[in-house]
């Protein structure tokens, strides 16, 4: 193996080095590359052939949609999802923002979460990563014992267009955190590391999920709230708009998991995800996304995810990795009783009390 290894990469040093005219040295330097590397970026997981062979070997995706009444085509015969229970008025079209969500995958709301985002700025110390180096820190809350989590995480208009989205009650999946992205690469810089032939290892090496075109867990839908201004000199999101129309699955993680930039740029209008401190960002995460990495572009947002009610988990709340502002008023817990039962129900997954982990 070891052998085979090193013949192969004596082959992709003479293949890239003795061609000299730019347009075959670019075709050489591809086919330089681990095999991996071409699965992983050409061959991606959406087409319909692909996605027969693949639901077929690896199932567990679709009949995850299917159980929970994501497949159009499939009765709701069993475990048929929880209807939503009942709303009261939202601050908000539900019919148009559902529409364009469902259609795009993605609606951007400049301003929804003003009140909520300046409570947060007042209570947590996030301004002071503004001086620190390539740093990604986050913090989780229990949405009952923070008023202003609380408010995101149960606030009408999403919950209404989440439940009109899934046509069934929308729960919440995850804590909600606060994540600071400061990297000090660029996009640009992480491109070239995942080309390098000296680093041909990064692309599939590389871990960090967020940084390559991925989509999240089956029937997931999300929310990033932007707690400080994000714009295109900053970090951000992007996020390929009607991507989420296809379903994805994959063989391995770590070989054909990520969509590489050539492909989802010629398949899909990307959308960068910016707006002011406020925004809220409503996606559906089997879209495809990634974060677009700005050299201390400093970005803050409050990060929420629901599902029908598969794939329930509850990450440990980490008190220490934002921390709260000295002198601050004591948070405030949210008053469950001005709650409509959608608002409730949606809570309803959490377990009963939830303790710093
Ligand atoms: O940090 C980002 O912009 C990407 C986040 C992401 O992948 C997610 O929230 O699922
Ligand atoms: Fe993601």
């Amino acid at each position: 193996m070891a052998g085979l290894q090193s013949t192969w990469q004596r082959v992709r040093r003479a293949l890239s080095q003795r061609v000299k005219t730019p347009a075959l040295r670019s075709i050489a330097r591809t086919f330089a590359h681990d095999p991996r590397y071409h699965y992983a970026c050409f061959h991606t997981t959406d087409t319909a052939a692909a996605l027969l062979f693949r639901n077929a070997l690896k199932p567990k995706r679709i009949f995850t949609k299917g159980l929970y009444g994501q497949l159009p085509v499939v009765p709701k015969v069993f475990g048929a999802p929880r209807p939503p229970a009942t709303a009261t008025e939202a601050r908000g079209s539900v019919a148009d923002t559902a529409r364009r969500f469902r259609e795009d995958g993605i609606v951007i709301i400049p301003g929804l979460f003003a009140k909520e985002v300046a409570a947060l700025r007042e209570r947590y110390e996030i301004d002071r990563f503004r001086e620190s180096r390539n740093c990604y820190a986050g913090r989780r809350f229990d949405p009952r014992r923070e008023a202003s989590m609380g408010a995101i995480v149960t606030d009408r208009l999403v919950l209404s267009v989440f439940a009109e989205h899934f046509g069934c009650q929308p729960f919440l999946q995850h804590l909600p955190g606060l994540v600071v992205t400061m990297p000090d690469f660029s996009d640009a810089d992480y491109q070239r590391s995942l080309r390098s032939m000296d680093r041909g290892g990064a692309y599939l090496g590389n871990k960090n999920a967020n940084l390559n075109w991925h989509y999240d867990t089956v029937n997931q839908v999300s929310i990033h709230v932007h707690v400080s201004d994000v714009d295109t000199r900053t970090s951000h999101m992007l996020y390929a708009r009607t991507s989420h129309l296809r379903h994805h699955n994959y063989l391995h993680h770590d070989y054909d998991y990520y969509y590489s930039d050539e492909y989802v740029r010629s398949h899909y209008e990307i959308v960068p995800c910016v707006g002011p401190a406020g925004t809220a960002v409503l996606f559906d995460s089997n879209g495809l996304h990634r974060l677009y990495p700005v050299s201390r572009g400093y970005r803050c947002l409050v990060i929420v995810d629901w599902s029908p009610g598969n794939d329930c988990a509850y990450f440990p709340i980490n008190e220490e990795g934002i921390a709260s502002r000295p002198g601050a008023a004591p948070t405030a817990a949210l008053n469950e009783l001005t709650l409509d039962e959608l608002q409730r129900a949606s809570l309803s997954k959490l377990p009963a009390s939830l303790t710093p982990g």
